[in-house]
């Protein structure tokens, strides 16, 4: 027998509205499933995570009319600008997260580039759909993402925007209105593909824990057996 190699780890991707539970269930998971390792997009600890954070904490889409940019007030960033800044931000990691599958960490990312392509296709005319190539089209949203890593499991956290608003916290930053939100959903369903699992966010904690945990744990044992990608939208 030839000494194998290490298993690599199943890359597990939690996507969902603000406010879905997501944050919750990708640390219960962390938590449960052995050898895993939790990481976020936006990462704000990184330089294009830092202007990120700042772009988000402004809680409409005006303007730089905040306290703290008064004395050199800069343009607010462009749609298109802070679009690629987000997949900057995944590229950044993205040798990192391979590196910790291939050595057989299983890595679970709460949010990734269908939050990229979602929230950004939402200001673009209602669910990015239409085949719209230019503009902020879906096809146009998810081109700079092409390439990354990809996912061995989409655990997608199912609330309405009604009900996530009603969750604390809600309104705090960007995006976090309900009629944005319900494009974004929308936008969400478009990017769905044949590595998704929907999850419904409204039943207890705990029950969405365990379906998610199953699910989790056969992903692991089958990821083992196939390549790492690193081809997603390609
Ligand atoms: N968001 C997140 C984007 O608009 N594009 C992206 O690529 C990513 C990863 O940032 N409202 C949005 C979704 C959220 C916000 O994420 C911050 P979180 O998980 O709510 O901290
Ligand atoms: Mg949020």
């Amino acid at each position: 027998q030839q000494p194998q190699p290490p298993r690599r780890g199943a890359f597990i991707v939690f996507e969902g509205i603000d406010r879905c539970g997501k944050s919750t269930q990708t640390a219960l998971l962390a938590a449960s499933l052995p050898n895993s390792l939790l990481r976020r997009f936006p990462d704000r600890t990184t330089k294009t995570g830092a202007i990120i954070s700042s772009y988000l904490s402004h809680p409409s889409s005006s303007s730089a009319s905040s306290p703290s940019a008064a004395a050199t007030p800069s343009p607010p960033l462009p749609d298109e600008a802070i679009h690629l800044l987000f997949s900057a931000n995944r590229w950044e990691s993205a040798a990192s997260l391979t590196a910790l599958l291939r050595a057989g960490t299983n890595v679970i990312v709460d949010r990734y580039a269908y939050s990229g392509a979602a929230y950004t296709a939402a200001k673009g005319g209602g669910g990015g759909g239409g085949g719209v190539a230019g503009g902020l089209g879906l096809e146009w949203c998810k081109a700079p993402d092409r390439g990354l890593p990809t996912p061995d499991l989409v655990v997608y956290v199912d609330v309405a925007p009604a009900v996530a608003a009603a969750r604390a916290g809600y309104g705090e930053e960007r995006y976090e209105r309900i009629e944005f939100q319900e494009k974004v959903a929308a936008a969400f369903a478009e990017l769905r593909d044949e590595r998704w699992v929907v999850v419904d966010g409204t039943r207890p904690v705990e029950e969405v824990q365990r379906t998610i945990e199953k699910v989790a744990r056969e992903v692991v044992a089958k990821a083992g057996m196939e390549p790492l990608r690193e081809d997603l939208w390609c």
